[in-house]
């Protein structure tokens, strides 16, 4: 079912699309990503972005957490700037959007979703929030959840959005099951990407990349060490602090993508070495710079 067209990902092609790395560079060389995530009942997601988003080589990456799960977050992790995310009637309250604006702006990347949660009213969150990011916005787990309820709100994109459903979240945004899902990803990753004009990256035990103008790219680097909770928030941080490092071309897009999908597929790999059974998310992120080293 794969036309001439769909391509599968290899470490050869992808080898001179690393970023480079430069003795007369500085953090702000390497981008600044905003990652936006966690909650009260979920303050180890951010966490696992934020380490991911920073193994990956961005230069600055800034942790915006809703305000109640942020002490908990920030005694976690060192090296993230933390934005302290109002309470929810506050996010957009008028006298603030413009500065809100313009302080989203400054961003090279923004990423939503990581243990968010969802809530009443949720929808119309993101929907503003979507209307503010003209940079590459990338949304998933709970963002996801949010933006099924009323997927129209991407037609207002003013930047390139990037989805990464795991299967059942890609039900959710198609209305249907997984089964169905499983039994035509390629089809259902492709017309979405297309009728939303967005990147979808749909997870799997081959991870597949759909793209706004119908190309479609197959991971085939993977390993069941990754069937453990918080791989998903690992790879949205690969995806921001890889974005964050490349210009918002859409071809740097789409090779920002390809490079984070890989690398957190041969990440997996090295971990199952060890132990498919004891991996952790964590164990993916130490293993970062070994898959960035296995293809420079
Ligand atoms: P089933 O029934 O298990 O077979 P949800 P979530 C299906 C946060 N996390 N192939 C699955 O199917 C996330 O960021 C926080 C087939 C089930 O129906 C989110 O914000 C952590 N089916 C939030 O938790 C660590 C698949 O999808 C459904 C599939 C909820 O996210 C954990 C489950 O998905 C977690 O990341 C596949 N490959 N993959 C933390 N430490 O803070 C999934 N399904 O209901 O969207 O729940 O993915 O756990
Ligand atoms: P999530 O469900 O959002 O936590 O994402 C899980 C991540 O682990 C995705 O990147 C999946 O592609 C990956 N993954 C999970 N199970 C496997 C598997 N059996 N083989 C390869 N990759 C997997
Ligand atoms: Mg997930």
């Amino acid at each position: 079912e794969f036309a001439l067209r769909d391509m599968v990902l290899t470490g050869e092609q992808l080898r001179k699309e690393l970023p480079e790395r430069r003795s007369f560079s500085h953090k702000g060389t390497y981008g600044h990503a905003l990652v936006l995530a966690g909650s009260k009942e979920m303050t180890g997601a951010p966490v696992l972005s934020a380490s991911a988003g920073l193994r990956v080589g961005c230069g600055l990456l800034t942790l915006a957490v809703p305000e109640p799960a942020l002490p908990i977050v920030a005694s976690k992790i060192n090296e993230p700037v933390f934005w302290e995310w109002p309470a929810e009637e506050g996010y957009f309250a008028r006298e603030s959007y413009t500065l809100l604006k313009q302080r989203i702006a400054s961003f090279d990347v923004v990423a939503i979703g990581p243990g968010l949660g969802t809530w009443e009213g949720g929808n119309n969150w993101l929907r503003k929030i979507i209307n503010m990011v003209d940079v590459p916005l990338v949304l998933d787990a709970d963002a996801l959840n949010l933006l099924s309820e009323n997927l129209s709100i991407l037609r207002e994109k003013k930047g390139q959005i990037i989805l990464t459903p795991h299967p059942g979240e890609m039900g959710r945004l198609c209305g249907c099951t997984v089964a169905e899902i499983e039994r035509d990803r390629v089809g259902y990753a492709r017309s979405f990407a297309q009728d939303y004009e967005v990147y979808v990256v749909l997870k799997g035990t081959y991870t597949l990349i759909a793209t706004p103008d119908g190309k479609v790219f197959i991971n085939t680097m993977g390993s069941a060490a990754l069937a453990k909770g918080g791989t998903g928030d690992v790879l949205t941080g690969m995806l921001a602090g890889m974005l964050a490092q490349k210009v918002a071309q859409d071809e740097a897009i789409e090779v920002g993508i390809q490079l984070a999908v890989y690398l957190h597929g041969i990440a997996g790999r090295i971990c199952g070495e060890k132990s498919m059974y004891a991996t952790l998310a964590g164990d993916v992120i130490d293993n970062i710079g070994s898959a960035i080293k296995s293809l420079s």
